[in-house]
């Protein structure tokens, strides 16, 4: 069987710190949960970044700072999000991107987000992608409704990015595509050839979805963005859901895929060779 890619989203934009004691709000507790979630079987991290007072920001110095502290202690794939928060502008949303992290995330539409509008309109989608190529950033693809991978390959025709690119489907948002089997296979069975997937999914659909997934042979994002419960009204700590997943695709024959093996299997560069962004060397696998 496939190894599986294990992502952890640990930050997110929508948690504020009063939530949950398990919310990393500066770089090094950042770097602290990449080890840990490392450690679990997680191969890659999605970064949201947040002021030391906790709120959210887009600002590439604090970007920096995470993108180092991380890769001192860990040699985890480190990804950025391009979504940021609802409420930032597209050029706010882009600018970490100059950070030069490995993948950084690309909303592939715009949907509802409980009572608001996640805005990503092809001007904005254009826009990202144009970045991403200035600074040499891999795509994933997150395709939160089922006309998204539609407005993928467009970008794809209009040859504003190519495939495959892996694709992040995240089901359960209110306002946006419900987090069932069928949704997914349906997905699963419209993605263009070599593409490869994995399902982030919000609340409690997080665990079932993730071993569907697994049963399935895609990869897998857990974390507190996503879900803030480990089991009913106990908090998680988001190395813990990590260790969750990775026992069930040990269960399921699914090896879990190290960093570097994520890399071979998404096309990135392998680590050795990339430059810390302040000078911070990579830490040893
Ligand atoms: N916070 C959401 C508005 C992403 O990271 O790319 C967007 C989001 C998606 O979290
Ligand atoms: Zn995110």
């Amino acid at each position: 069987m496939e190894p599986v890619i294990i992502t952890v989203a640990p930050v997110g934009a929508e948690l504020r710190p009063e939530q949950t004691p398990h919310l990393p709000i500066d770089p090094p507790s950042l770097a602290e949960t990449a080890r840990r979630c490392r450690e679990a079987g997680a191969a890659m991290i999605h970064v949201h970044c947040r002021t030391d007072g906790g709120a959210n920001t887009a600002d590439p110095a604090r970007f920096a700072a995470a993108y180092d502290a991380i890769r001192a202690q860990t040699d985890i794939v480190v990804q950025f999000t391009t979504g940021g928060a609802i409420g930032m502008t597209a050029a706010e949303r882009a600018a970490p991107l100059s950070v030069r992290p490995e993948m950084a995330t690309l909303t592939c539409g715009t949907v509802n987000f409980g009572d608001e509008v996640f805005e990503n309109s092809f001007p904005i989608m254009r826009g990202i992608l144009a970045e991403m190529d200035r600074y040499g950033v891999r795509p994933e693809l997150e395709v939160f409704d089922a006309g998204h991978l539609a407005n993928a390959k467009r970008l794809v025709k209009e040859g504003a990015m190519r495939f495959p690119q892996h694709v992040d489907f995240v089901l359960g948002v209110p306002g946006a595509l419900e987090a069932t089997a069928r949704n997914l296979t349906y997905l699963v069975d419209t993605l263009p050839d070599g593409c490869t997937w994995s399902v982030a999914a919000i609340g409690r659909d997080q665990l079932p979805m993730a071993t569907i997934a697994l049963a399935m042979g895609g990869h897998v994002r857990v974390g507190i963005e996503d879900n803030i419960y480990y089991s009913k009204g106990r908090l998680a700590r988001n190395d813990e859901l990590v260790a969750r997943v990775a026992r069930i695709a040990g269960e399921l024959g699914r090896p879990v895929a190290t960093p570097e093996e994520a890399r071979s299997m998404l096309g990135l560069a392998p680590l050795a060779g990339r430059q810390a962004v302040t000078g911070i060397a990579p830490a040893a696998p």
